[in-house]
């Protein structure tokens, strides 16, 4: 374990503003001082609420409330851990703060209450990405999942993973150590067998990780279409709210407008662009926003490409479709069906995906919804479903593509153990990331900058 530095550190944990309540929190060793210098009492005992006053350099009652003690290393840190729940104004919070510099502390850094909990071994790396994420959670499933983070599943079937992982290295180092006993050991074990078995069991939950950080970041949903289709009144019946302009002039939309919107717990951040046409046949503000239009297209997950139902698809549309990222993942959504007559519905064609439907009438939206989590890769939440991150699904991604290199290696002849166990290990290397265990100092500032204050 790496030692834990040993200044305390500060912070308001409470957020910024006015409130019932305002928390101010220290960290460290040897409070002493801190209790002493700041509480107008002079026992307290640990993990017990005591009300007293809080003072300020020249023994003036700042402020009162609830004291709380924690000692090392039952508290959040693992350190000492004193915290003063005060009133919750920005000025009284600011003088115990600033009463606390006096005595010595310093002013803690975005995450380094949570970053000394996971250098004294309270959480992992994982869990403490998670208490970030449960803060940051904007939807009651999300929170869900990433308490489910939180508390430690995920991290568990990663452990229980390495621990395979860990055990099938050991019978291949021993094979490599005692060459006189050829390859039976390895064959004992069943080697090929078990790789296949770890190979399964990381794409069950790489799956898993996938839906998680969907779920983390919601999706980024472009409209897309030429001008007067539909697109604004499509964004607006989808967020139920009239956030966008609509009118029957064509080119009304100029910038881009951006909504968020929330379907089944997962967000949606859906974007409402400039109808795309010549360019010869748009002003200089249309232009701009024609080319802004291409710009969020290039960084979505999913394009809802706008056509008019009563007039089908025109050559304009297929020339918006064709320009389309090949693996930008699409659905055609002919609107307007109130004024073709056509019935709402789904289909699939050519390998792309149909919704019929009127943003006037509202029919089909339903559909379109339950379309778009479909096309975007989104299956029903499992009970169990944990909240997770890029840099997760990349390990994880990185482990079975060195598991699905290690098996083929049992198959040469004679079977090629070296390369083997280098597999092996880089999977192991790649999983133990996630829990944090090899993790470069950089990795971690990076991850713990983003917090937030008090954190
Ligand atoms: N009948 C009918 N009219 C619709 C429907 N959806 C949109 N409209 C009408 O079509 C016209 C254009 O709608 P908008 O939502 O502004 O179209 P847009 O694609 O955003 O257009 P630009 O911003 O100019 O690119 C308006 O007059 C809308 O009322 C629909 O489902 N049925
Ligand atoms: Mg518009």
């Amino acid at each position: 374990m790496r030692n834990p530095p040993a200044d305390v550190i500060v912070a308001i944990a409470t957020p910024p503003g006015r409130g019932g309540i305002g928390v101010v929190r220290l960290s460290g060793p040897n409070l002493s001082t801190w209790m002493r210098g700041v509480l107008a009492r002079d026992r307290m005992e640990p993990r017990r609420a005591v009300h007293t006053g809080f003072l300020g350099s020249d023994g003036a009652v700042l402020d009162d409330g609830i004291a709380l003690y924690f000692t090392a290393p039952r508290s959040y840190t693992g350190e000492e851990v004193l915290e003063l729940h005060g009133h919750g104004g920005p000025a009284v919070l600011g003088s115990i703060v600033q009463r606390c510099v006096e005595l010595g502390a310093r002013l803690a850094e975005p995450g380094e209450f949570t970053r000394r909990a996971f250098l004294n071994d309270k959480l992992d790396l994982a869990q403490a990405e998670a208490v970030a994420d449960l803060i940051d959670a904007g939807t009651a499933a999300a929170a869900k999942a990433a308490m489910r983070s939180l508390s430690g599943e995920f991290s568990r079937e990663v452990r229980a993973l390495v621990d395979a992982l860990v055990q099938l290295r050991m019978y291949t180092e021993a094979t490599l150590d005692f060459p006189e006993e050829d390859v039976e050991f390895i064959e004992a074990v069943k080697a090929r067998d078990q790789v296949d078995a770890l190979l399964a069991r990381v794409g069950a939950i790489l799956q898993r990780a996938r839906q998680g950080q969907m779920l983390r970041e919601g999706l980024q949903v472009v409209l897309i279409g030429q001008p007067n289709v539909g697109k604004s009144s499509l964004l607006n019946r989808l967020a139920r709210d009239d956030v966008a302009i609509v009118t029957a002039i064509a080119g009304t939309t100029r910038d881009a407008v951006r909504q968020q919107i929330e379907i089944a717990g997962i967000a949606l951040h859906v974007i409402d662009t400039a109808g795309v046409r010549e360019f010869a046949a748009a002003d200089e503000v249309e232009r701009l926003g024609i080319a802004r239009t291409w710009a969020a297209a290039a960084t979505a997950d999913c394009a809802l490409v706008v056509v008019d139902d009563a007039v089908g698809i025109t050559a304009g549309d297929q020339k918006i479709l064709a320009r389309l990222a090949a693996d930008l993942r699409r659905i055609v959504v002919h609107n307007k069906i109130d004024v073709s007559a056509a019935p709402a519905r789904v289909e699939a064609r050519e390998g792309e995906t149909h919704v019929y439907l009127s943003a006037r009438t509202g029919e089909g939206i339903a559909q379109l919804e339950s379309t778009i989590l479909e096309v975007a890769g989104w299956q029903a939440m499992v009970p169990d479903q944990f909240l997770a991150r890029e840099r997760h699904v990349l390990a994880l991604q990185a482990a079975q593509s060195q598991l699905s290199a290690a098996g083929p290696m049992l198959e040469r002849s004679p079977p090629a153990l070296e390369l083997f166990a280098e597999e092996l290990r880089l999977a192991q290397a790649a999983l133990s990331a996630i829990t944090g265990e090899f993790t470069s100092d950089d990795l971690l500032g990076e991850i713990f900058s983003r917090f937030c204050i008090g954190k």
